[in-house]
């Protein structure tokens, strides 16, 4: 039930089998993954929160999600089916009740003194003769308060000042408690990234962000003009998140390789909250088809096959799928869009066009039989635009070309438009209809709604 899914959990709850491929996903970050500078994908991670460190700024959450969800890809190039779970730090990794200790020979490493195996490889260049990862975790539980005390702080407060108040309680109350509680390398902070279990407690930190965000009735804590209150015109919020725009001189991100990402804490791939299980209304799985000349394009998630088929029939997966559609270059778009988390809705062939449809939004994409294409000039737009009124406000479940017809379903309705390749065309007289007009058994139009 995890693997796959691409939800981050408590790592001390999902199964010792991947634990293990987690483990095993941290060392090759160390042993075999290097950036065209020669550095380790594994060293480069503290030397980019050397190089930008952010915590006593507005930044300070923003950035640590971009961190986290860049070293997320970073385990899924190694292993696809990992996610980066997260330490609950209400619990005591050291004597977990599930009988899932933490620090161990298996897992993390010991909770004093050098970490050892598996980690034994892992240089610490920290001061006072620590040559390799080293910890000094006190006993019992870390004086952090609850999760709901944490992220209910400033609830009351009016809209505005209401996440600096929660940053400030997770960063002073819980993030710094954390890392001395863990103590060792994490607890100083230059060099707190040597340690890989630090990206367990960040992606706790993370998590109570995002839980914050999906909290029922404040959907405005997903809007990117609004989830910073007064701080979201605050310079470290609206200047490049660095070092990955480049402004560092940080290899890759800096010549030769000029892999600059430009963007800011307001961009919706660091506004979309990550999806972790304890969010609140985790979105429904989303899954879509695409006939695509030979291939077919499979949906679900975040992930997508490409299958090679004739009319009828399952076919076979081509190499090297599943993968995720960021691969797509989309950035933004499919990946986190005002927490409709988990890819897209629907795509639609339409000739030389194909249509996109995630949330309240769509792209059109110009595109061959395979691969992505490029994103028409002037995309991601609303689906509104459209002009269906009430159909497909917040978004459509699936789209069918049918020759001259294209339907389109919102939950137990449909629309028959009809259009050319391009455009919205204009609604069939009649509808929306509802499904049951088809005639389908009671049960599948039940799941299907
Ligand atoms: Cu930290």
């Amino acid at each position: 039930m995890a693997l796959n899914d691409l939800i981050r959990r408590n790592v001390a709850e999902i199964s010792e089998t991947e634990r293990n491929r987690l483990r095993d996903a941290f060392i090759a970050l160390s042993a075999s993954k290097r950036y065209p500078d020669g550095v380790s994908y594994w060293d480069k991670q503290n030397a980019i929160h050397q190089a930008t460190h952010v915590h006593g700024t507005p930044a300070f959450l923003a950035w640590h999600r971009e961190l986290c969800n860049r070293l997320e890809r970073l385990l899924r190039e190694v292993d696809p089916s990992l996610s980066l779970h997260y330490w609950d730090w209400t619990t005591d990794p050291t004597s977990n009740a599930d009988g899932a200790r933490l620090f161990t020979a298996e897992f993390m490493g010991s909770a004093n003194g050098d970490a050892g195996r598996p980690f034994q490889d892992f240089e610490s260049t920290e001061g006072n003769g620590h040559k390799r990862v080293w910890r000094a975790v006190r006993s019992g539980l870390p004086a952090v308060p609850a999760d709901a005390a944490l992220i209910g702080t400033g609830n009351d407060a009016a809209e505005a000042e209401q996440f600096s108040r929660m940053r400030e309680a997770l960063r002073l109350m819980a993030h710094d408690v954390a890392h001395s509680y863990i103590g060792g390398t994490i607890g100083q902070q230059h060099f707190a990234f040597h340690d890989p279990f630090v990206f367990l407690l960040h992606s706790n930190v993370d998590r109570l962000w995002a839980k914050w965000q999906t909290a029922r009735g404040r959907a405005w804590r997903k809007n990117p003009d609004r989830i910073y209150g007064r701080e979201g015109t605050d310079p470290t919020i609206l200047s490049s998140i660095q070092p990955w725009a480049g402004g560092t001189g940080l290899r890759p991100w800096a010549p030769p390789e000029n892999q600059q990402v430009v963007k800011n804490c307001r961009d919706l791939s660091v506004v979309g909250p990550p999806l972790y299980d304890t969010n609140e209304g985790l979105p429904s799985s989303k899954a879509a088809a695409l006939r695509s000349g030979p291939k077919t394009y499979f949906f679900a998630g975040t992930r997508y096959i490409r299958v090679t088929r004739g009319n009828t029939g399952a076919g076979t997966i081509d190499p090297g799928y599943p993968t995720n559609i960021s691969v797509w270059g989309w950035g933004s778009f499919g990946e986190g869009l005002f927490g409709l988390w988990g890819g897209i809705d629907a795509a639609l062939d339409s000739g030389p066009k194909t249509y996109f449809f995630a949330g309240t939004r769509y792209i059109r994409v110009t595109r061959g039989d395979t691969g992505p294409g490029t994103i028409d000039p002037g995309y991601p737009r609303n689906i509104s635009a459209w002009g269906w009124g009430n159909f497909g406000r917040n978004g459509i479940d699936a789209a069918l070309d049918s020759g001259p017809k294209t339907y389109f379903f919102v939950g137990d309705r449909y629309i028959r438009v009809t259009r050319g390749d391009t455009g919205p065309g204009t609604i069939d007289p009649g509808y929306p209809k509802n499904i049951s007009a088809w005639g389908w058994p009671a049960d599948f139009r039940d799941s299907w709604v």
